[in-house]
């Protein structure tokens, strides 16, 4: 008998590492915004362990997939640096053929000015990356978390993925960088996480 709960986190992570097979990953974004949680969801199959430590996520790993090896590059921005990113991400931005880059959704549609001015820093960076000369440019994909934390407006629960993607940091950055797919979700179960993953591996078709 199939188990529905156990199913889609396999076929989604499948499915993923199929699309992903023999290329670079980074996940590139601003302190707290899920990159931990996403990368020890694809890398172990489960969610980060609150407070053991023992195998932390490296910034740099791989994930094996049949004979392919996928490279992850784990990148945020500078402590304190009003979201400039560490000079590793451009690294891993430029030597990747998939970007994933995490922000918080739900601060975004609270209209929160920090994260605002974060994410618009992040996309104009990257946006001078793409114009940089180099040969290949990434696939990005938008990927908003803490879906589970927007609010309701007026009672009335709207598409959170039209919801941010209806906001002006999110279309502008998009027309910027060649109009990347955006996927909302929430990562705080592990549910959650195949379902985010299900939707960024149709976002990297
Ligand atoms: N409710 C909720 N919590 C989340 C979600 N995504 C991540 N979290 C929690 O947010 C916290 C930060 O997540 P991390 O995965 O550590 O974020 P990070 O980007 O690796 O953070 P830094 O490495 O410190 O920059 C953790 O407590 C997660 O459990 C989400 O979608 N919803
Ligand atoms: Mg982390």
């Amino acid at each position: 008998m199939l188990i529905p709960g156990l199913v889609l986190p396999a076929i989604a992570l499948v499915r993923f590492m199929k699309a992903v097979s023999g290329r670079r990953i980074a996940v590139i974004g601003g302190a707290q915004t899920g990159k931990t949680t996403l990368v020890t969801y694809l890398r172990d199959r489960r969610l980060p362990d609150p407070g053991t430590e023992s195998q932390p996520v490296q910034d740099k790993f791989t994930l094996r997939f049949g004979k392919k090896d996928v490279e992850c590059v784990v990148a945020r921005d500078v402590p304190g640096g009003g979201g400039q990113l560490v000079p590793e991400s451009k690294e891993a931005f430029t030597k990747a053929d998939f970007v994933l880059y995490l922000f918080r959704a739900d601060r975004l549609v609270a209209g929160d000015a920090e994260s605002l001015l974060q994410v618009k820093t992040h996309l104009d960076t990257m946006k001078i990356w793409l114009d940089g000369d180099r040969f290949s440019k990434p696939r990005i994909v938008l990927v908003g978390t803490h879906e589970d934390a927007i609010e309701e407006h007026a009672g009335v629960r709207a598409d959170p993925r039209e919801l941010v993607a209806s906001l002006n940091v999110i279309k502008l950055g998009r027309v910027k960088l060649g109009n990347p797919d955006v996927v909302v979700g929430s990562l705080d179960t592990a549910k959650g996480c195949a379902k985010l993953v299900q939707d960024v591996t149709e976002a990297l078709r």
